[in-house]
């Protein structure tokens, strides 16, 4: 599929999204969002990807919602709207996709743009990426998932902390407060991501979707649903190609060669 303001580029099982708009620092306007949900939608439907990689070029991840788009926005232009055929989507298809889904945050995550980054399933950062929530320098709240992410990676304090400061989070304070799960030197940042991106490709998939299915719905349940929960999915775990090379490559003291089934 042909795409205008993202790159996506598939490699050894791993589908890498560029958002390319550069110029605004790749802020999203409307085609960005569709394009880049389209990604993630096809990633779910090609058993050839096994991991996914989203990241931005220039020098920036994402500064959020185009701003020049809401501000040429006609008078019926509604922001709720906006969001429930957009940014939802993409968020949605995201948090649903069975596969790891790797940020390579290359520089500054702001607004939407954040919560694009708080989607996926790890984060890589650079030294010189930054996360900073924005909305309530222009007088909004935190969309595209924030309030429903950002407590649950970062806690109550901090999160809210966030949202209503709008203060510039450096790689540094987001690796202490468990943002992401790794900062690298900027000139190495691609290379650790292929690294991070080639190991899980070559993992044991479904197993992998079926954990992100199973912590995605313990946030809203109890511990005993949980538990049931768990036990369903292990169980169709424990059907997989996988599981049985895997516990004969444990007997055979040798490495797994997952096939992703
Ligand atoms: C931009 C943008 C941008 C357009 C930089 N748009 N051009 C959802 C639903 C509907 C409505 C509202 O919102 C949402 C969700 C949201 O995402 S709300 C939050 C929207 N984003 C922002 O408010 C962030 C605005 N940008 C900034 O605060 C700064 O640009 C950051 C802190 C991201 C980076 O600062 P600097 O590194 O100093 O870069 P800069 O400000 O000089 O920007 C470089 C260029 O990019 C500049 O254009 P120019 O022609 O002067 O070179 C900016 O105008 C453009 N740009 N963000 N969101």
């Amino acid at each position: 599929m042909e795409f205008s303001t993202i790159k996506a580029e598939s490699v050894h099982n791993v589908l890498t999204i560029t958002l390319n708009r550069p110029k605004s620092l790749n802020a999203f306007n409307s085609k960005m969002i569709k394009e880049t949900t389209s990604a993630f939608k096809q990633a779910a439907k090609d058993n050839d990807v096994r991991s996914v990689v989203i990241t931005g070029s220039g020098r920036a991840f994402s500064s959020g919602q185009d701003l020049k788009e809401v501000s040429d926005r006609q008078d019926d232009f509604s922001i709720g709207q906006h969001l429930r055929q957009g940014y939802n989507k993409l968020i949605l298809a995201m948090i649903s996709l069975e596969k790891p889904i790797i940020a390579a945050v290359n520089g500054v995550a702001a607004g939407a743009g954040c919560s694009v980054a708080l989607a996926a399933d790890i984060r890589i950062a650079s030294e010189n990426a930054s996360f900073i929530q924005v909305f309530s320098r222009i007088g909004l709240i935190p969309d595209s998932g924030s309030t429903w992410l950002l407590p649950r990676l970062i806690g109550y304090a901090r999160a809210y902390e966030m949202a209503i400061t709008s203060d510039r989070i450096t790689a540094e304070k987001a690796i202490s407060w468990g943002l992401v799960n790794q900062v690298t030197p900027a000139v190495q940042l691609m290379e650790i991501v292929e690294d991070w991106a080639k190991t899980l490709s070559t993992g044991p998939t479904l197993a992998y979707g079926l954990t992100k299915r199973a912590m995605v719905r313990g946030y809203s349940q109890s511990l005993v649903q949980s538990l049931e929960y768990e036990s369903q999915l292990q169980e169709l775990a424990s059907r997989s190609e996988d599981f049985n090379e895997g516990v004969q490559a444990f007997f055979k003291k040798r490495d797994p060669v997952f096939q992703g089934k």
